[in-house]
């Protein structure tokens, strides 16, 4: 694993599983995405993982609509774009695989399949492959989300039968706590790091009560931290989160105690292999 001296920090503001009329203060239109994401920038995050919804606030994966929302936030923020390709629980392949052609900077390709929930999100591994090679192709640089430890043998698996991703830098991403994937513990964060490629980086969120234990773990142990509405709805004990840039705020005044302060996204784009300043990654070989 890579050590640095300071965090990255991603907020993930939407997610596609909360629904706008249980959860008012949730970013849907590309309006209030921008707004959240300026405001999360400002308070230290350097990437946004970004789900978009339709005109009636349900997930989509609408080609055009990825596409303006990547312009928009290339415009309006200095922040990493990673669009995720998991989408929703019902969203097929072919759109998922799709999700690439909008260009972001960067993409999520989880290492596997897992319950979620009542639900079970698919990821065959016919379909991570193309995924990896769809955004070796484009010079798209993934994030490795992992739900359960054995996902970190397919990325093994992976970059060894294919090659390094984009950018040529290994970049995971622990979700810990979803119902059906790996518990949101400080024990399992640290069994997980032994499976770890040498050299990746990896940030972790643990979703609702497991928010701030997987944090707090996560930065002593050298991680990065990814937090958003996205992830947890909840600030405190029967307390709901204000909005995306409180749990921002949060997460980069306890990156600052632990000694290891936000990165600015330009360091951010260096560590992670994303080339330019708003641009892509150089196409891999
Ligand atoms: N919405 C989940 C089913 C990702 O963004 O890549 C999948 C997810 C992972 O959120
Ligand atoms: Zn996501």
């Amino acid at each position: 694993m890579s050590q640095s001296t300071g965090t990255i920090i991603t907020v993930a503001p939407t997610g596609a599983e909360h629904a706008k009329s249980n959860v008012p203060n949730l970013p849907v239109t590309l309006a209030e995405l921008v707004s959240t994401a300026q405001d999360c920038e400002r308070v230290g995050a350097a990437m946004i993982h970004v789900h978009i919804r339709d005109d009636d606030a349900k997930p989509t994966l609408d080609l055009g609509r990825l596409k303006d929302t990547v312009a928009a936030l290339r415009e309006q923020t200095n922040l990493i774009v990673q669009l995720s390709t998991g989408g929703a629980v019902t969203d097929p392949e072919s759109d998922r695989l799709r999700v690439l052609d909008a260009m972001p900077d960067s993409a999520s390709c989880t290492m596997g399949t897992v319950n979620f929930g009542d639900d079970v999100f698919l990821n065959r591994w016919e379909f991570i492959v193309e995924l990896h090679k769809g955004m070796q192709e484009r010079g798209i640089v993934p994030e490795y989300e992992i739900f359960d430890i054995g996902q970190l043998a397919s990325l093994h698996r992976l970059l060894d039968e294919y090659g390094p991703p984009a950018g040529g830098h290994v970049h995971v991403d622990l979700v810990m706590g979803v119902p059906g994937g790996m518990p949101g513990d400080a024990e399992t964060l640290v069994s997980a790091m032994r499976l770890i490629p040498d050299g990746a980086t990896f940030s972790a969120t643990g979703i609702g009560r497991s928010t701030l234990p997987v944090m707090l773990a996560s930065l002593s142990a050298g991680g990065h931290l990814r937090v958003g509405m996205e992830d947890t709805i909840s600030y405190a004990r029967g307390e709901r989160v204000k909005d995306n840039a409180q749990l921002v705020a949060r997460a980069a005044g306890l990156a600052r105690i632990a000694q290891r302060p936000p990165l600015a996204s330009v360091q951010v784009r260096e560590l992670l292999g994303v080339k330019g300043e708003k641009g892509l990654a150089d196409v891999a070989v």
